[in-house]
């Protein structure tokens, strides 16, 4: 038994996330927690919404509410959100909340008093037409890296370089659109990073294993030169956590707060403290997964993100825990993902283009998302959305293959037997094969899931559910019932210890099913089979059971005509 820590990237604020945000990191971070916890391993799963900076700004004011009321109810949608998809946080928590203003604050005075913090005065851009500075998002226009049109002042989205708003070429105004505008001089306190370049690389360096498509944009980055240029922690907002030193003021900083992606990662840490804070648990509890000298040495770190936060977490996340010089837990794996598109181009939350977690889960049961999104996760390439395959994948995976299993299996003995386990007969070669097929497939399925491969894993997860069909389809007890009476009945308990075992295999992908599975067996033994043989035969003759209700309906060419048609074109 290990202790794991998992993060997954914090959505922002501003709105509902589509389903190619929940595939790029909550989603998959779920499915490992899960399996964690289902291999016996103490977890902590831990996200939250990413509240500062300009997106939050601004997406309050375009409803009109104040930023702080606009935070506390999108909160709340998105904790629904994720109740709605399963997602087994251990805490979900916001990055405004007093633990990250003081944690924030403090790594600020621990990095100042270890020569890390510069004071800079520097130039930015003022729009004189919106009457205020225009950091990050407040501005827009073309990258000098790729030539994208529309990157961000802080970063382009297309190639993920980490961008300042002065570096963009013909910038606007994101809020009147006004290219009026005006460089004036503004002071702020600037990361030193530059400085930690041989730590880091270091540091990367020993990190063996991680996904290539990790270490290939953290060392692209790093060497780049650029990518670890001093970064401006300040901002000239109003919403955020003020500029202090630890618990002292920051002469000169008044009016302040930090840059978003300065506080985003530190909440990591503090909405573990917040958990224990909710938990009526003390400090030491949330340490012990923070800090090597209070436990944390023998935890393991995985985070979860989109490509485009892979430098931040490579590059200034890790800068902030060294150079703090304190002993606190590094990431200790990155799995990161490519993006999924929506038919035929990009899911898009600016232009409201895909398909929203909210209006998926008007559709359909969070289970038919998990198991499409997770099936066809973005992880070697970018992958596409499309309903055809969506439907597809529903249709001939759960409803034929799994779903049809259990519905025919537990028919069947009701009809001939009862709604009880049946008793008699003895395994014979073709038991034991199957016997031996599973066990194989399920230590893949447990090396993939560990390495945390995730169209792999689902590839397996169907493997063993199509061998229970296979074995259906030969052994026939409705056939066999005619002449042998006791061997269908051997066949067929073995087939409802098989949906036992697949409710605990496909828990992690499809939880509610599972759960219905092993509601339905008047099971709660969740065991993992270790030892395929026991597992086969959990549930002895005479046990209770009943039928449960379809599993999961097939997707209609017509409904998957409507929905298509229906999310053509933008969201309103
Ligand atoms: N909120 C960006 C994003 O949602 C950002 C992640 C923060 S992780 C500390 O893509
Ligand atoms: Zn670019």
């Amino acid at each position: 038994m290990a202790r794991i820590l998992i993060t997954s990237a914090l959505p922002y604020i501003n709105g509902i996330k589509h389903l190619g945000n929940l595939v790029g990191s909550q989603l998959p971070a779920d499915l490992y927690a899960r399996y964690c916890r289902a291999r016996g391993h103490e977890v902590m799963f831990i996200c939250a919404t990413d509240e500062h900076g300009t997106p939050a700004e601004l997406a309050a004011a375009k409803t009109g509410e104040p930023v702080a009321d606009y935070c506390a109810r999108m909160h709340q949608v998105q904790t629904d959100l994720a109740h709605g998809f399963r997602l087994s946080f251990d805490h979900y928590g916001r990055s405004s909340s007093p633990q990250n203003h003081r944690l924030t604050q403090h790594f600020a005075g621990r990095l100042r008093a270890a020569g890390l913090i510069a004071e800079v005065s520097e130039k930015q851009v003022y729009s004189p037409a919106d009457g205020r500075f225009l950091p990050d998002r407040y501005i827009e226009g073309t990258c000098p890296n790729c030539g994208y049109e529309r990157a961000r002042g802080d970063q382009c989205e297309n190639c993920t370089k980490q961008l300042d708003p002065t570096d963009l070429i013909n910038p606007r105004s994101a809020i009147s659109g006004a290219t009026d505008l005006e460089v004036r001089e503004t002071k702020h306190l600037y990361l030193r990073q530059s400085l930690m370049r041989d730590q880091l690389d270091r540091w990367l360096d020993s990190q063996t294993g991680w996904p290539i498509l990790t270490t290939s944009i953290a060392k692209k980055w790093l060497h780049d030169g650029d990518g670890l240029r001093d970064r401006g922690i300040t901002r000239d907002l109003d919403w955020g956590i003020p500029v202090k030193d630890g618990e002292n003021d920051w002469p000169g900083m008044e009016g302040k707060v930090f840059y978003v992606w300065f506080d985003a990662p530190i909440e990591y840490i503090a909405a573990t403290a917040e958990w224990a804070e909710a938990q009526g648990k003390d400090d030491a509890a949330w340490r012990r997964w923070w800090r090597t000298d209070e436990g944390a040495d023998d935890v393991r770190y995985v985070q979860f993100m989109g490509k485009d936060n892979v430098p931040f977490h490579t590059l200034s996340f890790p800068a902030t825990l060294m150079g703090s010089g304190e002993p606190w837990k590094l990431v200790d794996y990155i799995k990161s993902f490519n993006y999924l598109n929506y038919d035929g181009g990009q899911f898009s939350t600016s232009q409201g283009r895909g398909v929203f977690m909210d209006q998926a889960l008007d559709l359909l049961p969070s289970d038919y998302w998990r198991w499409w999104l997770l099936s066809h996760a973005p992880e070697s390439n970018d992958s596409e959305f499309t309903w055809e395959n969506f439907q597809a994948s529903v249709n001939k995976d759960l409803a034929d293959v799994l779903g049809n299993f259990v519905s025919r299996v537990t028919k069947f003995c009701r009809s001939k037997f009862d709604e009880a386990v049946p008793e008699g007969g003895t395994w014979g070669d073709r038991e034991k094969a199957l016997e031996q097929a599973l066990a194989t497939r399920i230590a893949a399925y447990d090396r993939q899931m560990a390495a945390m491969e995730i169209r792999k894993s689902a590839a397996e997860l169907r493997a063993i559910w199509v061998l229970g069909n296979e074995y259906l389809q030969e052994a026939a007890p409705w056939a066999t019932f005619k002449t042998d009476p006791e061997a269908a009945a051997m066949q067929v308990r073995l087939a409802l210890n098989l949906i036992r075992l697949y409710a605990v295999l496909s828990r992690p992908f499809i939880p509610d099913a599972a759960w219905s599975m092993m509601a339905a067996l008047e099971s709660e033994d969740w065991t993992w089979p270790e030892d395929v043989r026991a597992a086969l035969t959990t549930l002895p003759a005479g046990h209770a059971f009943t039928v449960p209700e379809v599993l999961f309906a097939k997707i209609t060419d017509d409904a998957r005509e409507d929905w298509a048609a229906r999310f053509a074109g933008a969201r309103d």
